[in-house]
């Protein structure tokens, strides 16, 4: 070995080193006795004139760099208590993860508003812990009105219970219809929007039920804007959404307080039956006064739909609980 091959050999060995032993070990091995570095310094008594002056500084810097090194290394453990400095071997070869992917919902979630977004739809978020006024008031649904039965949710508990103004009561909201009211108390129409978003009811679960499940709303104000308007883009949102997947769905008349006429749209299941996945409906003029346009002016319709469901019949996934059991065994085939 020639300087320059023990100098990058003792180099290396002193890497792995872990303890004292080890450089000790290497010590031993280049500068010991019978060192490899020792040897050579050993032979300069012997060589020619011209080659020990040509090794013999190299040597004893080398030597030199060595004890240094040896030094640095010994101090560098002393420093974490004795023991190595790290467990992490640096050089050692990396190991293979499987990568991580999205959940179902968030594809789908991604699909809805890519699709929203390529008919000029804006995207609007809204607030999960809703006041009453906008969850119910502002969207027609009177204090003492059967429908709110219709929307159960689980209340915020006020500082001072006898605090009862709507706008103070604070809920987790059973759907995002309250950022219709929202946004259309800032902007003037025309508009056309969705709302995608987390949602709460307290109610029983099973198979089509969720107390926390995820909305779509749209909504579509103008100076025409029709229930034709709203197939037409219902539609066209199917067949990309389904990507040209036949499915068979059907409107059937319904009752919103803060649309008039409503239907409810219904998608068929493989096994024959009907599952609803949104409300919509024109959006009723009490609650364009509640956002302070004049519904002379102005007409439009508004939906709300299931991104669970609309998901579930995507992927023919049996139950809505799957989404949210955190069991790999069903996130993994997506
Ligand atoms: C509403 O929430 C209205 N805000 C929809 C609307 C918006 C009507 C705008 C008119 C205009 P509904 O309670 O029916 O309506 O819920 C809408 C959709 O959410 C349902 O069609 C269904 O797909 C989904 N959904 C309702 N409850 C649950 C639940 N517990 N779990 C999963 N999905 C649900």
């Amino acid at each position: 070995m020639n300087i320059p091959e023990i100098k990058k050999s003792f180099f290396r060995e002193l890497g792995k080193a872990h303890d004292a032993v080890d450089i000790e070990n290497v010590r031993v091995a280049y500068t010991g006795r019978n060192g490899k570095l020792t040897a050579i310094l050993r032979s300069l008594g012997i060589m020619p004139l011209e080659e020990r002056k040509k090794t013999g500084p190299s040597a004893q810097a080398l030597r030199k760099e060595m004890e240094e090194a040896l030094k640095e290394k010994t101090n560098a453990l002393a420093g974490s208590g004795g023991r190595p400095a790290s467990n992490v071997d640096l050089t050692a070869p990396g190991k293979k993860f499987s990568r991580g992917h999205l959940h179902p919902l968030t594809i789908a979630l991604r699909d809805v508003r890519r699709i929203f977004s390529s008919m000029n739809f804006s995207v609007i978020d809204g607030p999960e812990i809703e006041s009453e006024y906008y969850n119910f008031d502002a969207l027609n649904v009177a204090s003492n009105h059967p429908a709110r039965d219709m929307w159960d949710t689980f209340w915020i508990k006020q500082p001072e219970p006898e605090e009862k103004d709507p706008r103070k009561h604070l809920l987790l909201r059973t759907h995002t219809s309250p950022v219709q009211a929202r946004f259309m108390r800032e902007h003037t129409p025309p508009f056309q929007i969705i709302v995608p978003g987390r949602v709460f009811r307290y109610e029983a679960t099973d198979a089509g039920h969720e107390i926390n499940f995820n909305q779509i709303e749209g909504l579509v104000v103008g100076k025409n804007a029709n229930l034709a308007n709203f197939k037409f883009i219902l539609e066209d949102f199917f067949r990309k959404f389904f990507k040209g997947k036949k499915i068979e769905f059907r409107y059937r008349p319904s009752y919103f307080p803060f649309t008039e006429p409503s239907v409810e749209v219904d998608i068929k299941l493989a096994g024959g039956k009907w599952l609803e996945v949104m409300g919509a409906g024109m959006v009723h003029p009490r609650v364009f006064e509640y956002a302070g346009y004049n519904p002379r002016d102005w007409q439009g319709f508004a939906f709300g739909m299931g991104l669970d469901r609309l998901t579930m019949i995507k992927y023919g996934i049996p139950d809505i609980r799957f989404f949210y059991s955190g069991d790999l065994r069903f996130i993994k085939q997506f």
